[in-house]
C-alpha cells in the first residue's frame, strides 16, 4: 500500500469507497486515456505531462459535478453569500489538492499506476497558477479552501491574468525576470462561462438628464470592454461543497475593425483588442508597495465593476429591486485597498443605474463592505491622483467627492466640541481627498480612508498589527469609530500545508491521535503534546523530517548540482525579498559563522553544528536594493560553498523562483525558519504558521503572528530576539548615537573590501545600514545584529541536544491548532460576514 493511502487518509478512503460504489463516473484509467485521445489526439500517455493532462481533465468532471450540486443547492436555499474581492489569488497547483480534497486519491493513484505512472511525478507536470505576489494573495487562496470546507456560501472574485507572477532566474547570481506563460497548454481547472460577461467602461463624460421630474446622472464611457467570466471550482475537504473562484478576462467589444483592415491599416484593426486585453494581461509584481500606474487602477476597477454587476444581477433574479435586502444576501471583503473602488461603484450601480436615492444606497453600501489591511508600510497605502481618477472614472470621482463632502460634514458635527482650529485640522487630516504632501499641486484620493468610511468592519491580520492599525495607521478613524476595528489573525489551510504536502507526517499524526479528524479540527493537534518527550515517538518524528530533508537535498542537487549534508541543520528563510524582512541580517550572520568556522581548529570544528542555509524569494523588478540583497546571498554562497574546509559545516544556497509548489517541498524539510522582520513591520506572516505546523522551530522577532505562535507553542520554545515594536521610533531617532558591534564593523569591512567580489554593487547596501546618521539603517539591522547572533548561538546549543530539539519540534505542531484558516474564516463569518454554513446533500 503506498504511504499516501494509509494513515492520514483513512477516513477519506472510506468516503471514497462509498462514493465509488454509487458513482456513475467512469473508471479513471479508461477516462484518462479517453481524455488524452479526444482532447489531445494522443493514443497513450507517453510522458508525465500527457498523464497529467489526461488525469486533470478527468478529475475536472468530478469537480464540475460537485460544483453543480453545490450551486443548485445554494440557489434553492438562497443563503447570504460572502464575496472575497481580491486582485490576487496565489493558488499554486490544483491536481493533488483537488484529488485529495475530493477523496479521489486512491482511485486516481491506482489508475495512474496501471498506466505506469506515479501520482507525484504526474502532479509535478502541472504549472503553478501564480496570480499573486505573496502573502495577501496566498492568504486569499487559503481562505477559499476554508470557505468551501466549512460549507460557507462564498466565492472569490478576481482577475484572470494571462501572465502571473514572473519567473525568477539567476544570471551570474543576479535576478532576472521572465514572463510566466502559464495558460499555453490550456487550463483544466477553469470553465469559461460562455455568454456570462459584463460591460466595463472607462473615461468619457458625465451628464445630468431629466427623467420625468427626476434628475438622473448618465455616464457615457469613451472606452468599453467585456469582462468575460471564468469559473475555477474550489473543492472543500471532506464535504460535498465545491465553491467558486470567478476570474474575469478582459476582451474587446468589437472583435476586429474590418474597415481599418480593408483600408490596409492592420495595426489599427487590432488596436481595440490589444487595449482591452492589456487590462488582464499582467499581474503587477509588487508586494507591499503600490504601483501608481493607470493600468493598475484600470485592473482594479475592471474586476470590481464586473463582480458587483454579477452579484447584483443574481440578486435581482431572485429579489427584484428590493435592494434593502442586499445586506442580508451579500457581503464583500476587500482584500487590502486594491478593490476599494467598490465603494464608489456600488453607489453608482445603486443610484445611477437602479435609481435608489443617495442615502438609501449609502446605507446599503456601507452594510455590505468590509476592509482588511495587510501592511503597515506607509508607502503601500494606495493613493490615486484625483486627475488620474477623474479622467479614467469621472463618475466615480464625483461620487467620491460627494461621499467626502458628506463624511467631512458629518465629522464636523461629530467633533463640534472641539475648538474650530483643532476641528478643522482633524477634518483635513481625515479627508478622503487630500493634498499630496510631496507635491502641493496634486490632490490624492486616499483609498484606505475611502475603505474605512465605506465599510462596516476594518481589520488587521494579527493581534499586534491590528493594534498598530488602531493606534497608528488609522488612529484618527479608530477614535471616531472604535467598534468598526477588529482583529482577525491570519491562518493557513492545514490541507495543503500539512496533510497534502507532508503525507508522512500526517500519517504519523493520524496514527498517534487515532483518527484524521485533526485535518478539519486542528485544535486536536494539541494532543501531540503528551508525546513530545517520548523517545519512541521522537524517533519516528525525526525519521519523517529526515526523509523530507533528503527530498529537499535532491532538489538542491538538481538546481545547483551540489550534494548538501542532510545531517546538517536545515535553516530556511523564504519570502519576498524586502529590506523590512531583513534577509540581509541573515546573510550577515552567515558571513560571521563562516569566519568563525575558518578560525577553528579541526577539533573545534568537530563540535560545530553543521548548517545548510537556504534563502528564496523574489524581488520586485524595480526594487533595486532587494536585488542587491539577492546578489549578496549568491555571492556569499559562491565563496563558502566552494571552501573544502568548511563546506560540510556550512553552505548557503539561493533557491530561485520561489513559489507555492517549491514551498510545499521546502517547508516540510525545514528545521529552523527565519521570521526576522524589524518589530512592527510584518503585519502577520503566514509562512511562519506553515513552518510551525510542520514542526519547524522559529527564530524570530516579536512581530506579526510570531507573537501568537510563540504564545501557542510556549515562548521558551521559540528563539526570540531583538528590539520590540514600541522601541522602534525612539531608536530611529537615536541612530547617530548608536555604537555598532565590533563583529558588525568587521563584516562591513569584508564586504566593502571585496571579500565576496562585486564591491561597487554592494556599496549602497553597506551604506544603507552603516552610516549611523539620522534616517539610516531604517530597519535597524545593526541594532539587532548582536542579539541575533546570540539567538543563533542558542539555536546551535539546542540542536546539539536532539531530544530537546525534537521535543520542541513536536510542541510546534501541537501548538499550531489556532493557525488553521478554518479558525480565521469562522471568526470572519461570525463577527463580520454573518454568513452561515449551507451544505448540499452528498
Ligand atoms: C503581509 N501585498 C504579511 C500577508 O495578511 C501578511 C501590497 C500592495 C500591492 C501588492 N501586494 C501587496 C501586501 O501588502 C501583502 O502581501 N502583505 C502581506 O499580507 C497576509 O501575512 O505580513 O506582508
Amino acid at each position: 500500500i503506498p504511504a499516501r493511502s494509509r494513515g492520514a487518509l483513512r477516513v477519506s478512503a472510506v468516503a471514497e469507497a462509498e462514493r465509488t460504489a454509487t458513482s456513475s463516473s467512469p473508471a479513471p484509467t479508461g477516462d484518462i486515456t479517453n481524455k488524452l485521445k479526444y482532447l489531445f489526439g494522443k493514443e497513450a500517455a507517453e510522458t508525465p505531462k500527457d498523464a497529467y493532462h489526461g488525469t486533470a481533465w478527468s478529475v475536472r468532471e468530478r469537480l464540475i459535478d460537485s460544483f453543480d450540486k453545490t450551486h443548485e443547492h445554494w440557489k434553492k436555499e438562497d443563503p447570504k453569500f460572502i464575496y472575497y474581492l481580491s486582485a490576487e489569488f496565489l493558488m499554486g497547483r490544483s491536481l493533488t489538492n483537488t484529488v485529495y480534497n475530493l477523496g479521489l486519491e486512491g482511485e486516481y493513484a491506482d489508475a495512474l499506476r496501471q498506466l505506469g505512472y506515479d501520482m507525484e511525478k504526474v502532479a509535478d507536470a502541472e504549472r503553478d497558477a501564480a496570480l499573486g505576489n505573496g502573502g495577501l494573495g496566498r492568504l486569499a487562496a487559503c481562505f477559499l479552501d476554508s470557505i468551501a470546507t466549512l460549507d460557507l456560501p462564498g466565492w472569490g472574485y478576481g482577475i484572470r491574468y494571462k501572465y502571473g507572477m514572473f519567473k525568477q532566474v539567476l544570471k551570474n547570481g543576479y535576478q532576472a525576470e521572465q514572463p510566466d506563460i502559464w495558460l499555453t497548454s490550456g487550463n483544466p481547472w477553469e470553465i469559461r462561462r460562455d455568454g456570462l460577461r459584463f460591460e466595463v467602461g472607462f473615461g468619457g463624460r458625465v451628464e445630468r438628464k431629466k427623467d420625468g421630474n427626476k434628475e438622473v446622472t448618465v455616464w457615457t464611457p469613451s472606452e468599453k470592454v467585456w469582462a468575460q467570466a471564468y469559473d475555477n471550482p474550489i473543492p472543500g475537504f471532506s464535504t460535498p461543497t465545491t465553491s467558486n473562484l470567478r476570474l474575469w478576462d478582459a476582451q474587446p467589444i468589437s472583435e476586429f475593425d474590418l474597415g481599418a483592415f480593408n483600408a490596409g491599416d492592420y495595426d489599427r484593426a487590432m488596436l481595440d483588442r490589444e487595449r482591452a486585453e492589456a487590462i488582464s494581461a499582467v499581474l503587477y509584481p509588487n508586494d507591499s508597495t503600490p504601483e501608481g500606474k493607470e493600468l493598475r487602477l484600470k485592473q482594479q476597477y475592471f474586476f470590481v465593476c464586473a463582480s458587483l454587476q454579477d452579484v447584483l444581477s443574481r440578486f435581482k433574479a431572485t429579489h427584484g429591486t428590493k435592494f434593502e435586502l442586499l445586506p442580508d444576501k451579500a457581503c464583500f471583503q476587500l482584500n487590502d485597498t486594491h478593490p476599494t473602488i467598490a465603494v464608489a461603484e456600488l453607489m453608482r450601480l445603486l443610484v445611477d443605474v437602479e435609481g435608489l436615492d443617495w442615502d438609501a444606497a449609502w446605507t446599503i453600501t456601507t452594510k455590505c463592505l468590509n476592509y482588511t489591511n495587510h501592511t503597515v508600510m506607509p508607502e503601500a497605502l494606495e493613493k490615486w491622483p484625483v486627475k488620474v481618477m477623474a479622467k479614467m472614472l469621472p463618475r466615480h470621482m464625483e461620487i467620491i467627492e460627494v461621499i467626502n463632502e458628506g463624511w467631512t460634514k458629518w465629522l464636523g458635527g461629530h467633533l463640534k466640541e472641539l475648538k474650530a482650529e483643532e476641528r478643522a485640522k482633524r477634518i483635513s487630516a481625515m479627508s478622503i481627498i487630500h493634498e499630496n504632501p510631496w507635491n502641493k499641486e496634486e490632490m490624492l484620493v486616499n483609498m484606505a480612508y475611502l475603505a474605512v468610511v465605506g465599510s462596516s468592519a476594518v481589520n488587521g491580520v494579527a493581534a499586534i498589527h491590528s493594534n498598530i492599525v488602531k493606534d497608528e495607521i488609522l488612529n484618527d478613524f479608530y477614535q471616531i469609530f472604535p467598534s468598526k476595528f477588529q482583529n482577525k489573525t491570519n491562518g493557513v489551510t492545514p490541507r495543503r500545508w500539512l496533510a497534502w504536502c507532508n503525507p508522512e507526517l500526517a500519517s504519523l499524526i493520524t496514527e498517534t491521535l487515532g483518527s484524521n479528524e485533526w485535518i478539519n479540527d486542528t485544535e486536536k493537534l494539541s494532543a501531540l503534546r503528551a508525546h513530545a518527550s517520548d523517545p519512541t515517538f521522537q524517533k519516528k518524528w525525526a525519521a519523517v523530517k529526515h526523509a523530507k530533508k533528503e527530498k529537499l537535498a535532491a532538489l538542491i542537487k538538481k538546481i545547483h548540482g551540489d550534494s548538501v549534508n542532510t545531517n546538517a541543520l536545515f535553516d530556511i528563510q523564504i519570502k519576498r525579498i524586502h529590506e523590512y524582512k531583513r534577509q540581509y541580517l541573515n546573510v550577515l550572520s552567515i558571513i560571521w559563522r563562516y569566519k568563525q568556522l575558518k578560525k577553528m581548529t579541526p577539533e573545534q570544528r568537530k563540535k560545530a553544528v553543521p548548517r545548510v542555509c537556504l534563502i528564496g524569494g523574489k524581488a520586485a523588478s524595480a526594487y533595486d536594493m532587494a536585488k542587491r540583497i539577492i546578489r549578496l546571498v549568491t555571492a556569499v554562497g559562491d565563496v563558502i560553498n566552494k571552501d573544502p574546509e568548511t563546506k560540510d559545516l556550512l553552505s548557503l544556497y539561493f533557491l530561485p523562483d520561489y513559489n507555492v509548489t517549491l514551498a510545499e517541498t521546502i517547508i516540510p524539510a525545514a528545521e529552523l525558519s527565519q521570521h526576522i522582520s524589524t518589530a512592527g513591520t510584518e503585519a502577520s506572516g503566514t509562512s511562519n504558521m506553515k513552518f510551525q505546523m510542520n514542526g519547524c522551530l522559529i527564530i524570530g522577532t516579536w512581530d506579526g503572528a510570531n507573537i501568537e505562535i510563540a504564545e501557542e507553542t510556549g515562548v521558551d520554545n521559540v528563539f526570540v530576539f531583538g528590539v520590540r515594536a514600541d522601541e522602534i521610533n525612539q531608536l530611529r531617532k537615536e541612530r547617530k548615537n548608536f555604537k555598532t558591534d565590533p563583529r558588525w564593523d568587521e563584516i562591513m569591512k569584508d564586504i566593502e573590501g571585496g571579500m565576496f567580489g562585486d564591491k561597487d554593487y554592494f556599496k549602497p547596501l553597506v551604506d544603507s545600514v552603516n552610516n549611523m546618521k539620522v534616517g539610516n539603517d531604517w530597519f535597524l539591522v545593526a541594532n539587532d545584529f548582536a542579539a541575533y547572533l546570540d539567538a543563533q548561538e542558542e539555536v546551535d546549543k539546542v540542536y546539539k541536544d536532539q531530544s530537546e530539539w525534537l521535543r520542541r519540534s513536536i510542541m510546534y505542531t501541537a501548538g499550531s491548532g489556532k493557525f488553521s484558516s478554518d479558525r480565521t474564516i469562522r471568526e470572519y463569518a461570525e463577527d463580520i460576514w454573518h454568513v452561515k454554513p449551507s451544505r448540499p446533500a452528498a
